[in-house]
């Protein structure tokens, strides 16, 4: 004879039973307590990206090694056209030498790392390592050091990706950049990533415009315009 079965939580273990009355008159139960250890259980971690569109963020200036004196830096500067503040956490830059190299892959890993509406965001080389040794000095216009995952010049030509949440949100290439300042899209035209693709070509231009006077000069090198808006081109 059949009796009633079910299962009870108790705390972290659940009990299963299966009780029936048996030909003696006798109540047996079957029971099996099946544990949940904690350790056991597992948390979803949330997944933190910033959650934007095709578009929600915009490669606008680059600078790359320097053939002169320099104590400004490599850097990738990223403009943000939406309306509300981007925190970059988790955003992921993907640079591809076009001379098939393996891509370079960085991660945003540190808060705070907020762009404004219509601001702008520089990360930059602040790590180089050869044969093992490794220099550290984040450059004085970067926001964020790519060191964690980037550890070398920026590459003579290459694509660069930039993804949020698994989506491209902006995708640039360039085949060359100048040995003094940056490659800057032109500050005449709103930053539009479906515009900027191809640094060889127009809305691109070198920007090679010395540093303004007045004050004493404290850093070495043209140093573009990191971090704010871009000069028009000539
Ligand atoms: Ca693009
Ligand atoms: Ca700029």
């Amino acid at each position: 004879m059949k009796g009633p079965r079910g299962a009870a939580r108790l705390g972290s273990e659940t009990l299963v039973y299966s009780a029936f009355v048996s030909d003696r008159g006798a109540t047996v139960v079957f029971a099996a307590v099946i544990f949940f250890a904690s350790a056991c259980e597992r948390t979803e971690l949330p997944v933190i990206c910033p959650d934007l569109e095709v578009g929600g963020l915009v490669v606008t200036e680059i600078r790359g090694p320097q053939t002169g004196a320099d104590t400004r830096g490599q850097w990738l500067e990223v403009f943000n056209p939406t309306p509300r503040p981007v925190d970059l956490r988790g955003l992921v830059v993907r640079f591809r030498p076009l001379d098939g190299r393996e891509e370079e892959r960085v991660l945003v890993r540190a808060a705070p790392a907020v762009v404004e509406p219509s601001g702008y965001f520089v990360l930059g080389v602040d790590t180089r390592c050869t044969d093992g040794d490794c220099a550290v000095n984040l450059p004085p216009d970067v926001d964020y050091g790519m060191g964690d995952d980037f550890a070398r010049d920026l590459f003579a030509e290459a694509v660069v990706e930039v993804e949020a949440c698994g989506t491209v949100v902006d995708e640039i290439t360039y085949r060359s950049l100048p040995g003094e300042g940056s490659r800057s899209l032109d500050g005449a035209t709103s930053p539009d990533a479906m515009q900027n693709d191809d640094l060889d070509q127009l809305p691109w231009c070198d920007d090679q415009t010395a540093p303004g006077d007045g004050g004493p000069m404290l850093e070495l090198g043209i140093p573009g315009t990191p971090g704010r808006a871009n000069r028009v081109c000539p």
